[in-house]
């Protein structure tokens, strides 16, 4: 039988999923194609996405990838199918044959589809995008992805500690932020997190808390939270973990994006420049749309509402095209023997320099602009490793760090199954790779030569090694101090509590309610009264009234603190970058909700749709049925809708009940509109409203209260709304309460 003409293009993936609400999209066909037809369209963010190669430089695009050539089904040796629905048998009734190498192939991949998940950082998102350097780092580095106008091309993953892999994106958590950077001088991993601190100051005691914040081992019950007494009898025990708790009892542990999220390195790296001088830095991402954060009951209903939201929330702004960015900076401090910068200990990777004493200084910009094409494949099998370094950027003794650089090499031998995972297309290097690393698992290099040593004269001595002029990494001649070998903590590193003090005296009243009602929330979680106690304590060695509002919440008695309350030498009184609240930030990515009546005029809901895409936000239309509304798709229904995925809410229209139909409110507006309007009033968000919406909100708000905007028209009203949401959320709905 003579083959048929293969088309084009011929990957059936990359289906487009309108995005709620948003127009335009091409919808599949109604029929199953009987013939080749071509794929939908790549989505707008994956255009000219090619598979990388796993080994060599521009091979044939036939060896560039073993997935989806063709327009046929093959078997994994590339014989085509004309059936993957029946098994063959011994008749249409009779038993399964063994001889069925397709029906057995198919089974056994699938039997083998999952690895391991991470054993932390588990649940993640990811994206790829550039990084631009300003040039401004050459005085302390001579890395040349940091060069001024250097484009190199990254992938960062995000992700929370704790849940498992289908955990919800909104528990209480320290979130991840790494970033490969695929330089020209190899890779460099900036393995980072959103906190500047961390729960413990040497590695060896991982283990240990992480075992304290995973689910009970009995019944393996709370899925990623820390709201349990594992976590509390570890943490009040061990109590340089109380700083690094505080910072994720605050907004910071429920962001509202991973866009609106700051990045730390938390230890200090080593810098080299050209002329070979150091320096000590620390490492910062600063996002461009601001640090912001959901409420607790947000994050609370969106673990039901929407487990994946901060996943959708990165890929759908990334889709629309508000690609969320950041700048890295880097705090800068003298390479001394002392390795302190103003008494903070630069090696005690539970301190932080405030910003006042040792400003950030930016060093360059990451864009993310584009979204995985396989989540598997990328994502999940995404290795980064602090070890991966470029000349200029060195480590230091930081004993967390020094723990770390063993540690992930080690999980990913397990998690991708072998010592080959560098070769996978996400984990290559964009630099030129001549390693002597041969065979084993997963080997797909075809390596050419006889002579995988040094020194040989077989392959004519290559490879060759560098010398400092031609790029190569170098160790830097780094005084070691002199001891004895002993299993000991340096005293610099025993005040567990001076700064998790300057961190609650810098927040502001309404974030410090809001911790308050944290730890209320996890102590009183906690089922061991002497567990809540020790914790009370803890807080009390922290801040008095803290602790006293803390007892308050849980009827326990508040105790005295046992620590010294004075300010160690040089720590400063209050830090103001610490605080997430005040100034004004772009609204790009912010999700708008419009509730339009059906039966009502909504001759102006096109141009108010397409003003807030235009101001790079999304628009969402929530109607009481699907359909269109005014030539406007509806994006969700009222039994799809939920206030917590909305930035702010605008009342077109006031949908009613018919007074027959089941009992109503008082005011006769369909419950579920009244609910969406009640929980966008509780949690503070922006609410505009203009015609038959006004009545609404009236009834459902307090009138002329914080945050409402009404006008004749949605246009006018948007503008309100936009202003308001710069702030992120109108603040004065929360009368602070202490
Ligand atoms: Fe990690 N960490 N970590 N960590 N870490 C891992 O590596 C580890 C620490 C961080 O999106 C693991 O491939 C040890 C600090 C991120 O794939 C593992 C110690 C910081 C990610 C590991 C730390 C981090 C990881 C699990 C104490 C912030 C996710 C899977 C010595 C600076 C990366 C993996 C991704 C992942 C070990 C402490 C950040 C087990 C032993 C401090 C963002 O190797």
């Amino acid at each position: 039988m003579p083959l048929e003409e293969e088309p084009v293009m011929t990957s059936a993936k990359n289906t487009p999923t309108p995005a709620p609400g948003r127009p335009g999209s091409a919808p599949p066909s109604l029929e199953e194609p009987a013939r080749p037809t071509g794929p939908l369209p790549p989505k707008p963010d994956q255009q000219g996405v090619q598979p990388r190669t796993p080994t060599g430089a521009d091979p044939s695009p036939d060896r560039s990838t073993n997935a989806q050539q063709g327009a046929h089904l093959t078997t994994s040796q590339g014989a085509r199918l004309r059936d993957t629905d029946h098994s063959l048998k011994a008749g249409a009734r009779g038993p399964v044959l063994l001889q069925d190498h397709h029906l057995r192939e198919k089974i056994t991949h699938f039997d083998h589809e999952r690895i391991p998940e991470r054993v932390v950082h588990a649940r993640g998102a990811a994206a790829h995008g550039v990084f631009e350097g300003y040039g401004t780092a050459e005085p302390v580095c001579r890395a040349a992805f940091l060069a001024q106008g250097r484009r190199t091309e990254v992938f960062t993953r995000f992700s929370t500690v704790v849940g498992s892999r289908g955990s919800m994106d909104t528990a209480r958590d320290t979130r991840g932020f790494a970033t490969k950077f695929y330089t020209e001088e190899g890779t460099f991993d900036l393995v980072a997190n959103n906190i500047p601190v961390f729960f413990i100051q040497d590695g060896i005691k991982f283990p240990d808390v992480v075992h304290a914040a995973k689910p009970h081992p009995d019944r393996e019950i709370p899925q990623a939270q820390s709201a349990h007494d594992t976590f509390w009898d570890f943490v009040s025990l061990h109590t340089e973990a109380q700083h690094h708790t505080l910072w994720f009892m605050g907004d910071r542990g429920i962001p509202r994006s991973y866009r609106m999220m700051e990045g730390f390195g938390i230890h200090t790296f080593r810098l080299t420049n050209a002329a070979g001088e150091t320096s000590l830095v620390k490492f910062h991402w600063k996002p461009a749309l601001g640090v912001h954060s959901l409420t607790w009951e947000e994050a609370q209903l969106l673990g039901g509402a929407d487990p994946d939201f901060h996943r959708r929330d990165l890929s759908d702004a990334i889709e629309s095209g508000a690609h969320p960015s950041w700048e890295l900076g880097i705090q800068v401090f003298p390479d001394t023997e002392a390795q302190t910068f103003e008494g903070i200990d630069l090696l005690d990777p539970t301190k932080f320099v405030p910003e006042e004493l040792a400003p950030v200084q930016p060093v360059g910009r990451l864009t993310l602009d584009r979204n995985p094409s396989n989540y598997f494949a990328e994502t999940e099998q995404v290795a980064f490793n602090p070890g991966h370094l470029v000349p200029g950027i060195d480590v230091t003794d930081d004993p967390l760090l020094q723990v770390r650089l063993f540690s992930y090499v080690d999980t990913q031998l397990t998690r991708l199954g072998g010592p080959n995972f560098a070769q996978l297309p996400i984990n290559r290097a964009h630099a030129p790779v001549n390693d002597m690393l041969r065979d084993g698992y997963g080997q797909q290099g075809d390596h050419a030569g006889v002579a995988p040593y040094r020194p040989n004269s077989l392959d004519g001595g290559c490879p060759f090694t560098a010398g400092e002029q031609d790029g190569a990494v170098t160790d830097l001649p780094v005084r070691v101090p002199e001891g004895i070998k002993e299993r000991a903590l340096s005293a610099t590193f025993e005040d567990h509590y001076s700064q998790a003090r300057l961190f609650w005296r810098s927040m502001t009243p309404v974030e410090q309610d809001h911790i308050v009602d944290a730890y209320s929330f996890e102590l009183g979680k906690c089922y061991e009264a002497t567990i809540r106690q020790r914790q009370l304590q803890c807080l009390a060695n922290i801040d008095g009234r803290l602790c006293a509002r803390v007892a308050e919440a849980l009827g326990m008695p508040a105790p005295e603190s046992t620590v010294a309350a004075e300010d160690p030498a040089g720590q400063v009184p209050f830090s103001a970058p610490l605080s997430q609240l005040g100034g004004a930030w772009p609204v790009d990515g912010r999700t708008i909700g419009i509730l339009v009546d059906p039966e009502a005029d909504n001759s102006g809901l096109l141009d108010l749709h397409e003003a807030i895409a235009a101001a790079s936000m999304t628009p969402v239309v929530i109607a009481p049925r699907g359909g269109e509304v005014a030539g406007v798709p509806v994006g969700r229904t009222f039994a799809t809708a939920a206030s917590v995925e909305l930035d702010a809410l605008l009342l077109a229209g006031a949908p009613r009940l018919a007074p027959d139909s089941r009992p109503s409110s008082a005011d006769g507006l369909e419950p579920r509109a009244g609910t969406l309007i009640d929980e966008c009033w509780h949690h503070a968000k922006a609410i505009g409203a203009w015609g038959p919406g006004r009545e609404a909100l009236e009834a459902r708000t307090v009138p002329g209260g914080a945050g409402l905007v009404v006008g004749d028209d949605g246009l006018e009203v948007l503008d309100g709304i936009t202003e308001l949401l710069a702030a992120h959320r109108v603040w004065e709905r929360f009368p602070a309460r202490a």
